[in-house]
């Protein structure tokens, strides 16, 4: 029988057959050793037990057409990075790390502000000019109002859609809020710290229409970077490139170079100065790093 992995915990695997039926699986021995771990979103071809026919055993997994590191996946088409305009508040250096990773998996994102039923200080046009600017498509919406919610299906239709971000800022309520046979489980945020619970402990698909898959996953609260050399890194800011021809030296790591363009268009204002902040950050902890 065929079947999708919709999560995997402490050694089980459940399998979905894309019709009614879930099946608590073990993987056959041999696939650890021959470096094949099975992930959430494998498809594969899995048996039953005779004696028990709720649970079964995984005897193949098909080939992926994505395998993504963080968060641990298999055959994601897109990943929804989600920030929250307040609670938590936005965080751009944290967004710019995962857009970081996905980019070095050659995945495409879509940025999902959300909460914006919070949004009294007006962050969402900021935020959304930011990250258009970096070449990504921006969706916002209110998991609790509905707002923006028709656009955001749109985008996840017909695909598989791995959610991102950091603990509270509403991944899994974006879910039940367009599953809600889901009832994924949600947190309050803490109140002395305004920082999310970190609810959701694995990662775990849903089909909420026809092949139209989406994976919740647990929020990180930091993130190290993707193994990159430091001399790539300008490469993943695509708002730098225009003016980075413009830079005195052909190499120019847009850091203290004189005649750096970049750098006097961060400072103009033409690029955002989050954005070059993150950039300097990263570069200064990807030089040091231990050469790989
Ligand atoms: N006002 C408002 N609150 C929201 C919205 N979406 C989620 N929340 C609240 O934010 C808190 C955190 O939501 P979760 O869905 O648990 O966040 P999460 O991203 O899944 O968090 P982790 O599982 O810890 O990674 C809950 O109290 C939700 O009710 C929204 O659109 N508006
Ligand atoms: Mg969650
Ligand atoms: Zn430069």
């Amino acid at each position: 029988m065929r079947g999708k992995i919709v999560k995997g915990i402490g050694g089980f695997y459940y399998v979905h057959d894309g019709k009614s039926m879930l099946v608590e699986c073990r993987a056959r021995g041999g696939f650890r050793n021959r470096d094949q771990k099975p992930l959430v979103g494998d498809d594969v071809l899995f048996s039953l037990t005779e004696e028990d026919p709720g649970s079964g055993r995984i005897d193949e997994l098909l080939p992926r057409r994505s395998e993504l590191i963080r968060p641990a996946v298999a055959n994601a088409d897109q990943a929804l990075i989600i920030v929250s305009v307040q609670k938590p508040a936005f965080h751009p250096g944290l967004l710019d790390r995962f857009l970081l990773w996905m980019n070095w998996q050659a995945l495409p994102v879509i940025i999902g502000i959300g909460k914006t039923d919070l949004d009294e200080e007006d962050k969402e046009p900021a935020i959304r000019r930011i990250y258009e600017g970096a070449g990504c498509r921006v969706c916002s919406f209110s998991a609790k109002t509905g707002r923006g919610l028709e656009e955001l299906k749109e985008a996840l239709r017909e695909k598989t859609t791995v959610l991102a971000g950091a603990s509270g800022v509403g991944k899994s309520t974006l879910l039940n809020a367009l599953m809600p046979e889901a009832a994924m489980e949600t947190g309050e945020l803490s109140k002395k710290l305004g920082r999310g619970r970190h609810t959701t402990r694995h990662a775990e698909i849903f089909c909420w229409a026809p092949d139209s898959f989406l994976c919740d996953t647990p929020g990180f609260s930091s993130l190290d970077l993707p193994p990159i050399e430091a001399d790539q890194l300008r490469h993943c800011f695509a708002e730098f490139e225009e003016a980075g021809t413009r830079c005195a030296f052909r190499d120019c790591l847009h850091s203290r170079e004189k005649g750096c363009a970049v750098r006097a268009a961060a400072e103009a204002g033409s690029i955002p100065e989050s954005r070059y902040e993150s950039y300097l950050r990263f570069l200064e902890e990807l030089k040091a790093r231990k050469p790989y």
